[in-house]
């Protein structure tokens, strides 16, 4: 049986779903995000050799299990958003970029242990700007910002929004296409690396933002809007150089092709809990 770490953090944007709602939402491929990363699997905790009953008598014989953050399943293949992203890019990004980002918050969590058993969102919630939160910051970010990310794109496109959430947009921006021209124009105007962002504000106005680096919106110490994320989208030059090279604008263009406004309106009405 293949050992597999244990698991007690990831999803929390979506295992708190209505179970209707995530099969509606995600379909067959999806719906195996919940159980795809325990099949199979045998619990696995970081052992110490000196926690072994055998070397340390004093030591307990059962050990306290390591929670890990884990990067959830994609959802769809590689080269299922192409040609709007391409599949290298996909690999990369998915693979390398936000795959680190998880390891490296785990390596964080190990010196920083208040931070450990957090769900993702309490953690990005106490992270401060100070020295030692650095790492946590931006590889929780990286984390939550990236498993967004990738849940807001759809294969094949996306249907326009509908009901109240539509109606919240086209009253706050005009209409939908007013929000995508906010919203593209802050991801173009984010200096260098970032986010551009649909947050829901304290008073429940919607408002589009961006922030650097990895930084979230729900980093209320850090970020100067705060709010409730719900649109992200990656303006990293990894997100679309191999394919659109300096041309930002039209990657933003072709990531509002492929945005799931169901997925979106469930996150705004809290049937997906962020
Ligand atoms: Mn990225």
């Amino acid at each position: 049986m293949q050992a597999c770490p244990q698991v007690i953090v990831e999803m929390p944007i979506f295992v708190t779903m209505k179970k209707r709602t995530f099969l509606k939402l995600t379909g067959a491929a999806g719906a195996g995000l919940l159980v795809a990363p325990f099949a199979g699997c045998e619990t696995s905790t970081e052992s110490n050799p000196m926690d072994s009953p055998a070397a340390n008598p004093q030591a307990p014989s059962k050990k306290p299990k390591l929670k890990l953050h884990v990067q959830a399943p994609l959802g769809y293949a590689l080269d299922a958003l192409a040609p709007a992203i391409d599949s290298e890019t996909m690999g990369l990004h998915y693979g390398k970029h936000h795959a680190g980002y998880v390891s490296k918050l785990n390596m964080a969590i190990r010196q920083n242990t208040a931070f450990e058993g957090l769900q993702l969102e309490d953690l990005l919630s106490q992270i401060t700007d100070a020295d030692d939160h650095m790492a946590l910051r931006n590889n929780g970010g990286g984390h939550f910002n990236h498993s967004l990310y990738w849940r807001l794109m759809e294969p094949g496109g996306a249907a326009a929004p509908t009901g109240p959430f539509k109606a919240l947009l086209d009253s706050t921006f005009g209409s939908t296409e007013g929000f995508l021209v906010a919203l593209k124009s802050a991801g173009g105007k984010q200096f260098g690396s970032g986010w551009a962002w649909l947050i829901e504000k304290a008073d429940g106005q919607l408002a589009v933002t961006s922030t650097p680096n990895q930084d979230n919106p729900l980093m209320t110490q850090v970020v100067d809007e705060p709010g409730r994320p719900i649109i992200g989208v990656d303006v990293w030059e990894h997100a679309y150089y191999l394919n659109y090279q300096n041309r930002r604008g039209d990657y933003l263009q072709a990531f509002t092709t492929l945005l799931n406004w169901d997925v979106a309106a469930a996150i705004w009405s809290r049937e997906i809990e962020v």
